[in-house]
C-alpha cells in the first residue's frame, strides 16, 4: 500500500475547495423560505467531510480525458445525497448520535423535525441540480437522474440502510454482510465514480463497467477500512479474539474475518480495484490515489 498520498491528498483539497465553492452557489440559488431550515441545510452539507465521493465524481471525469469542472455539479449532487443520508441516519429514530464530524448533530444543533427536513430537501437539491448540469446532452443528464435515484433509494443506500436495520444483534454470513455494504454505502461511491464518467457523453460502455468495478471494490474497501478504525478507536477491543465482544451489536469484517483477515481483505479489495485502473493511464491518476488514500486514512 502506499505510505504517503499525497497526490490524493492534494486532489481532496483541490476537489473540497471546488466542491464547497459550488455547493453555497447552488444553496444561495435556490433558498428555503424558511432562515432555519437553510440553515441546517448549510451545517450539514458546508459541516466538513472528507468529500470522498465528490472527489471520486471529479476523479472519474479526468480518467476519462474530461475536465474535473464538468462533473462539478454531479460531485455537488452526490455530497448532497451525502450529507442527507448522514442528518437521517444520525436521528434518534436511527443510530441516536449526538455528535457527527466533531460538532452537534443536526438534530442536536437544531431539532428533530429540522433535521428530518433539511435531509428532505437535501435529497431534492441534488436531483434538482443534476438536472441542470451544464455542458452535457439532455440524455446524460436523465441518465445521471436515474442512476442516482437508483443508487440512493431502496434499491441501494436505502436499502442497505434497512438491511443494517434489520442486522442488529444477529450473525451476518460475510456475504450478507457484504450485501448490506454494496447498498448502504457502495451504492453512492459506485454512482459518484459512474456520473463523474458519463460527462464524456457518451462514456463508453466498457471503460463505464471498468470504472464501475473500481469503484464496487473500494466501496467495499471502504467499509472494512471504516470497521478497522473503529476497532483501533475502541482500546477496550483491541487485541480481543475473533467472536468475542468485538462483534458487538452490529456484524463489523473484523468480527467475522479477525483483524488479520481484514486488513488481508482490504488489500485484496485494493488491488482488485487498482487493476480496472491499468487502461486507463495517467488520467487515472487520482482515481489510483483516492483508492490508495481510504485505505490509509486514519479518520
Ligand atoms: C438514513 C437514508 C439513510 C441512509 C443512511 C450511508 C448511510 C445510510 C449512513 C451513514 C452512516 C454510516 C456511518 C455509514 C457507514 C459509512 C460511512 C463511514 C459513512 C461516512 O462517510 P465518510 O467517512 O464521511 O465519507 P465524511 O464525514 O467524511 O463525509
Amino acid at each position: 500500500m502506499q505510505e504517503t498520498p499525497s497526490l490524493a491528498l492534494t486532489f481532496l483539497e483541490r476537489s473540497q475547495a471546488l466542491v464547497d465553492d459550488e455547493l453555497k452557489r447552488l444553496l444561495s440559488a435556490s433558498p428555503a423560505p424558511s432562515v432555519r431550515l437553510s440553515e441546517a441545510m448549510a451545517y450539514s452539507v458546508l459541516g466538513g467531510g472528507k468529500r470522498i465521493r465528490p472527489a471520486l465524481c471529479l476523479a472519474a471525469a479526468q480518467a476519462m480525458g474530461q475536465d474535473i469542472t464538468k462533473a462539478l455539479v454531479p460531485a455537488c449532487a452526490v455530497e448532497a445525497i451525502h450529507a442527507y443520508s448522514l442528518v437521517h441516519d444520525d436521528l434518534p429514530a436511527m443510530d441516536d448520535d449526538n455528535l457527527r464530524r466533531g460538532r452537534p448533530t443536526v438534530h442536536i444543533a437544531f431539532d428533530e423535525a429540522t433535521a428530518i427536513l433539511a435531509g428532505d430537501a437535501l435529497q431534492a437539491c441534488a436531483f434538482n441540480w443534476l438536472a441542470q448540469t451544464p455542458s452535457i446532452s439532455d440524455r446524460a443528464r436523465l441518465s445521471m437522474v436515474a442512476e442516482l435515484a437508483v443508487a440512493s433509494g431502496q434499491a441501494g443506500m436505502v436499502g442497505g440502510q434497512a438491511i443494517d436495520l434489520e442486522s442488529v444483534g444477529k450473525t451476518l454470513t460475510i456475504e450478507s454482510l457484504e450485501t448490506m455494504h454494496r447498498h448502504k454505502t457502495g451504492a453512492l461511491i459506485e454512482a459518484s465514480v459512474r456520473l463523474g464518467a458519463m460527462t464524456a457523453d457518451p462514456a463508453p460502455g466498457d471503460q463505464l463497467d471498468r470504472l464501475t468495478d473500481y469503484a464496487s471494490a473500494l466501496g467495499l474497501a471502504f467499509q472494512v477500512q471504516d470497521d478497522l478504525l473503529d476497532i483501533e478507536g475502541d482500546t477496550n477491543v483491541i487485541g480481543k479474539p475473533q467472536g468475542s465482544d468485538l462483534a458487538r451489536d452490529k456484524p463489523t469484517y473484523p468480527s467475522l474475518l479477525g483483524i488479520d483477515g481484514a486488513k488481508a481483505h482490504l488489500q485484496t479489495l485494493l488491488d482488485r480495484a487498482l487493476a480496472q485502473l491499468d487502461s486507463f493511464g495517467d488520467n487515472a491518476e487520482p482515481l489510483r490515489a483516492i483508492a490508495n488514500y481510504i485505505v490509509v486514512r486514519s479518520h
